[in-house]
């Protein structure tokens, strides 16, 4: 059996975390992997960026061929893809990975390693579906890749293939990552934090994590269809040989659906953190909040249909979807009055984050009712396929969420750096983002309505649609300035950045307990919890109502639970009265250095992914391959197999320290 190495101990003195390359390719400290998270992400966000404005520089004026009609398919299709998984999805799993341990009191996630194995995986998937640029095989199919476009027939090369398989791997990733994140959540909050007691951050990412483990599933089995159709000649897409391409669409939006909410309710969950401290008061109607989040959740599995109201499922089917879908409606507006209810008597503080955070209620609420109106499907068979429906989509996805997770970035920024970003720049950016987002995609409301359709490469003369296009493109390169600005303003507050200390906005949940950046054990001792706004609680109290009232201007915080509620954590209790122990009976309880078990870094999650990836490729580069009985397969592909399983075995093995 091959050498293992014996528990490492972080004993007193001995917490600094390690540093260098390969610290970072064995780490399992969920602080590290959400950097390495929004690291990438921020990469492949500036990628799908830059292929935005190739398409902006194709369609700002009638009849140009810039780039040419196929290369505006792959082009149209990689950005989609890369925007919602390979930017939108890691940068929330970047403030899950940080915040979410530090925010329920607990030193890291339930599986450590299961988190770097989610990141390394993440990588290796994004790297296939970019690497398809290399091979000049690039998807072409739209991200939802609507059959039969997906057919060996129509796309014999191996362009689909990339899409498909570079799918699927980010699949397991983001699947590894929703079961960690929910037994997180729900097993390791500090002793006391009860659920309704829980910031709302947690319960978005809570529900955001559930929405990805039932949602998943349907786009697996629909990719592993399409694997079957192309690789071994099924039809299940293939109407003439007795398949139905419409069960794509319905394997790819029963995902599809969910997955919007996937994409924009941890940006939720960000501001529904910003705006009660930049407001100085507790979140308005907290539990209304949680249930609003569960039944957006709940809600978001009955709609799927309105992605094919033009496909001719009959007026039945368009009616019950048509329902569903206005009722989500109910509980995003509940939401959106929420933060108002938050703000109204609130003594506002308009910093970086707060902007962002406002930005968001105003931009994401256009978003959200052009949506109710293409809920209708006879107004749907107006806008489907053209410009209103792409307005619609950024209005949430950019307004909402890329603006939620800028927020995240400028009010967590001192924690994970121990430094402030300059507010100056913070105001510039902001200004310059809602400038150039609404130049770019309000007036796509007006195009589409006149009809221009999506996923065309241009456009004629006649159409009345130019002078609006130039207006697009040009806003599109203010905005793309604006992300810059952004970038620009993390590099320099890096270096220059004031101090931030533990708290520097005051507010009022458990990360902000902790040093700037956080220790490698995140606490010394697992505080425990007694009220849901703890440390404005411990800070202001709860006794002295008229002094809660004046800082506050609205209700007493933590008014709900008063007494800690220690007893039905049997687990975390215990615990965190044995760590406590643990120190003092290692005689180090009074100096600042106690004695933590952490779990040693690994390398195994890092060598899994790396078979994942050999064995995706196996399957889209040539190669030689061997015949074992009836099955003939890529030696690569073996290889890849070879490893996956081979780590996948050591790794079990190997003690968790
Ligand atoms: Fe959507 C297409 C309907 C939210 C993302 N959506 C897309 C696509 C994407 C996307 C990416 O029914 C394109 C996919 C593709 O490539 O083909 N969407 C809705 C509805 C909501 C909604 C009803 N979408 C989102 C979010 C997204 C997202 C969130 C990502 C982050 N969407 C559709 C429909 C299509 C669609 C059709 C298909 C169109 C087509 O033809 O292809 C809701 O969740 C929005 C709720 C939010 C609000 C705002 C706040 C609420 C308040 C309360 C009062 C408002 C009321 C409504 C009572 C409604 C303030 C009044 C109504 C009036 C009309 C005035
Ligand atoms: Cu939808």
């Amino acid at each position: 059996m091959a050498s293992i190495a014996a528990p490492q101990v972080y004993a007193p003195g001995g917490t600094k975390p390690e540093t260098g390359l390969w610290s970072w390719l064995t780490t399992i400290d969920h602080k590290r992997i959400g950097l390495l998270y929004g690291v990438s992400a921020f990469f492949f966000f500036l990628l799908g960026g830059l292929e935005a404005l190739l398409i902006r520089l194709q369609l700002a004026q009638p009849n140009q061929d810039i780039i040419g009609a196929a290369r505006y398919n792959e082009l149209f299709t990689m950005h989609g893809t890369t925007m919602i998984f390979l930017a939108v999805m890691p940068l929330s799993n970047a403030f899950f990975n940080y915040i979410i341990p530090l925010q329920i009191g607990a030193r890291d996630v339930a599986f450590p390693r299961l988190n770097s194995f989610a990141f390394w995986t993440f990588l290796a998937g994004a790297i296939i579906l970019n690497l398809s640029w290399f091979f000049n095989t690039v998807p072409n199919v739209g991200w939802y890749g609507y059959a039969p476009l997906t057919s060996t027939a129509w796309n014999p090369g191996r362009a689909v293939d990339f899409w498909m398989i570079g799918l699927s791997v980010l699949g397991v990733s983001s699947m590894a990552g929703g079961i960690n994140f929910t037994t997180t959540i729900i097993n390791m909050r500090a002793p006391g934090m009860t659920m309704m007691r829980m910031p709302i951050f947690s319960w978005a990412t809570l529900v955001t994590q559930v929405l990805i483990i039932l949602s998943f599933p349907a786009i697996t089995i629909g990719l592993f269809l399409l694997v079957l159709d192309r690789f071994a000649g099924t039809a299940f897409y293939e109407y003439a040989a007795g398949g139905d391409p419409l069960l794509w669409q319905h394997l790819f939006w029963i995902f599809g659906h969910p997955e919007v909410y996937i994409l924009i309710l941890p940006a939720f969950g960000i501001v529904s953190e910003i705006i009660p401290v930049f407001s100085r008061k507790p979140l308005f109607g907290y539990a209304v909040m949680v249930y609003a989040l569960a039944a957006i959740g709940f809600l978001g599995y009955g709609v799927w249909v309105h992605h094919m109201f033009t496909t001719g499922l009959g007026p039945t089917a368009n009616a019950i979807f048509s329902g569903a879908t206005m009722l989500i409606a109910i509980p995003t507006g509940v939401k959106i009055f929420n933060w108002l209810g938050t703000m109204i008597k609130g003594s506002l503080k308009f910093t970086t984050p707060m902007l962002f955070a406002v930005g968001l209620i105003s931009q994401f609420t256009i978003g959200g009712i052009s949506g109710v109106m293409h809920a209708s499907p006879l107004v749907d068979s107006h806008h489907n396929d053209t410009y209103f429906v792409i307005a619609h989509f950024h209005y949430v996805l950019f307004g909402g969420a890329i603006f939620g997770l800028i927020a995240a970035t400028y009010y967590w920024f001192p924690k994970m750096s121990g430094r402030m970003m300059d507010d100056k720049l913070g105001r510039w950016n902001f200004w310059l983002t809602f400038a150039g987002f609404n130049m770019t995609f309000f007036p796509m409301h007006f195009v589409g309505l006149a009809g221009m359709p999506r996923r065309y490469y241009t456009y004629g003369d006649g159409s009345g649609w130019t002078f609006w296009n130039m207006v697009v493109t040009i806003g599109s390169f203010v905005l793309a300035a604006s992300i810059l600005l952004f970038a620009y303003n993390i590099a320099h507050s890096l270096r220059n950045g004031k101090p931030s200390g533990k708290n520097p906005w005051d507010a009022a949940t458990l990360e902000w307990m902790t040093d700037s950046p956080p220790k490698v054990y995140n606490f010394a001792e697992i505080p425990t919890v007694t009220h849901r706004d703890q440390l404005w609680a411990d800070k202001y109290g709860v006794e002295h109502k008229e002094e809660l009232t004046l800082e506050f201007a609205g209700r007493p915080v933590g008014q709900v639970d008063v007494t800690p509620d220690v007893s039905d954590h049997p687990y975390h209790g215990d615990e965190a009265i044995e760590r406590h122990l643990d120190s003092k009976a290692n005689g180090h309880g009074d100096d600042h250095e106690p004695h933590v078990h952490m779990p040693n870094p690994s390398y195994y999650p890092l060598l899994v992914s790396i078979g994942i990836f050999i064995g995706s490729l196996g399957l889209l580069v040539d190669g030689p391959s061997i015949t074992i009985g009836l099955l003939t397969l890529p030696v690569i592909f073996i290889a890849g197999i070879v490893v996956t399983l081979g780590s996948i075995y050591w790794w079990a093995f190997e003690p968790a320290g």
